[in-house]
């Protein structure tokens, strides 16, 4: 339990119906008497004045105290509902300071809240993916994180590492009979029976990623063939410079659009092709290091045309394409081929004809199902973690199928149990606390 008390504005700057101020630590309920000069029964709403060092009425408003461990910190807690005002707040702020707390830092009520096993990693980091998702799918998806799906998933799969390390461990223990132990079916039904749920939570948190990160597509092609106006058509916004003159677009232009909960990074780039005119070549020069970057590439051509051999030889071949054949309005698309391994897509952005199949098609290269029902927010660092799980669930199955080397097993599965701890942070070191919760807001 930490000794000092930490405070903060919790509410956004600016003007608003109230703004709260929030207080925990072991000073709170003195606080709490100081402000509001009574005794605060624990998790009841008081209406009354709130006064600041010098006695002074600061606001009226609302005090709730919450005696530990019953709070969001699992410290002392106290919340003061004022109006939201800069000024009230801050001099509310400024009195909790005078009577001992300290100015919290970012993400500092949640780390608490962490370490007090209010919650666990996971369902921490869901709180800060709840504060910034950009659309009702994402929102939905960290609520459940936060509720612990995730985590459950997480202890499944503990449980049943747990399980095949003590069939294991007990097969070395009796080393006479370790053989007929490994060889049995039982061990190795509960590895597959492992490594499936390891496959299906990973799949699970590879889509709750995308949910969280998105993916980043590059519009290229020739000058003039319509890649702003698709940009524009995409967003539904007048975003970016559309003219008939080619090399209309210098600088890249970036917008983000959420397609059925996926969040797709869209960029917009200068016409390619041979030019004098420096402001142009320096927009190229942008266009080509951008694509490096892409996690997908719409290629866009004319309906007439067929596919840019030059266009295509200057992309990464790292890096998937699909051709999108514009002005559909002035060209018939031709007869598709079935047989086609290109992905092409025939639209015009101009009459809009063809953009919704492309948003399918974003959805799909992306490899994001969205089907909302049981979705969870995760994070980067819990896809590396769950890869590592599976690496190592494998390799253990083929120690203990292969060669029977039941000590190799028993080591991937403990490594493979410290690499799930680090998701809901069991084991975590100081400094993956630092980097999660300094990218919280302030009074979180
Ligand atoms: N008929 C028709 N015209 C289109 C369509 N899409 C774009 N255009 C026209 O094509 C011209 C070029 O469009 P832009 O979107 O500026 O093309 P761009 O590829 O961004 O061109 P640069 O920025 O110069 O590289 C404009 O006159 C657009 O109105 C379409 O689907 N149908
Ligand atoms: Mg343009």
């Amino acid at each position: 339990m930490a000794s000092d008390t930490i405070a903060a504005v919790a509410t956004p700057r600016g003007q608003g119906a109230i703004g709260v101020v929030k207080v925990s630590g072991p000073l709170a309920q003195q606080v709490a008497k100081s402000i509001t000069g009574q005794d605060l029964q624990p998790r009841q709403a008081h209406y009354l004045d709130l006064h600041g060092q010098d006695g002074d009425t600061i606001d009226q408003g609302i005090a709730i105290y919450f005696n530990r461990p019953d709070s969001y910190t699992g410290e002392d807690v106290l919340e003061l509902q004022a109006h939201g005002n800069g000024f009230v707040l801050d001099q509310l702020l400024d009195t909790v300071i005078a009577e001992g707390a300290r100015l919290a830092r970012p993400g500092e009520f949640t780390e608490r809240a962490f370490l007090n096993n209010k919650m666990d990693l996971a369902q921490a980091e869901a709180v800060a993916d709840l504060i910034e998702s950009n659309s009702r799918e994402a929102a939905r998806a960290a609520v459940e994180s936060l509720r612990g799906e995730f985590s459950r998933g997480v202890a499944v799969i503990r449980d049943q590492l747990i399980d095949a390390r003590v069939y294991i461990e007990a097969a070395l223990d009796f080393s006479e009979e370790e053989i007929d132990f490994l060889a049995d079916s039982e061990l190795a039904d509960r590895l597959t029976a492992l490594n499936k749920s390891i496959d299906s939570l990973l799949s699970r948190a590879t889509e709750g990623r995308l949910m969280r990160d998105g993916i980043t597509v590059v519009i290229v092609g020739a000058p003039n063939v319509g890649k702003s106006s698709l940009l524009n058509s995409l967003t539904g916004e007048d975003s970016a410079i559309v003219t008939d003159v080619p090399g209309t677009t210098r600088d890249l232009l970036r917008e983000i659009i959420v397609i059925d909960g996926l969040p797709v990074h869209i960029v917009d780039t200068a016409g390619l092709r041979e030019t004098h005119d420096k402001v142009e070549q320096e927009g190229i020069r942008r266009a080509r290091q951008q694509i490096e970057s892409a996690d997908h590439i719409l290629a866009v051509r004319e309906a007439g045309q067929g596919i840019d051999k030059d266009l295509l030889q200057g992309l990464p071949i790292d890096i998937a394409v699909t051709w999108v054949f514009n002005k559909t309005d002035l060209h018939e698309p031709p007869i598709a081929n079935p047989d086609s391994l290109v992905s092409e897509i025939y639209l015009s952005a101009k009459t809009g004809h063809g953009i919704d199949q492309l948003r399918s098609h974003l959805k799909q290269v992306a490899g994001f199902t969205s089907t909302p029902e049981g979705a969870f927010m995760a994070r980067r660092r819990h896809i590396d973690a769950l890869q590592a799980v599976r690496q190592l669930g494998l390799s253990a199955n083929e120690h203990v199928t292969g060669t029977g080397a039941g000590e190799l097993a028993a080591e991937d599965l403990r490594m493979a149990q410290d690499q799930l701890n680090l998701i809901t942070g069991e084991f975590g070191s100081d400094d993956l606390l630092g980097e999660i919760f300094g990218r919280f807001c302030i009074g979180k």
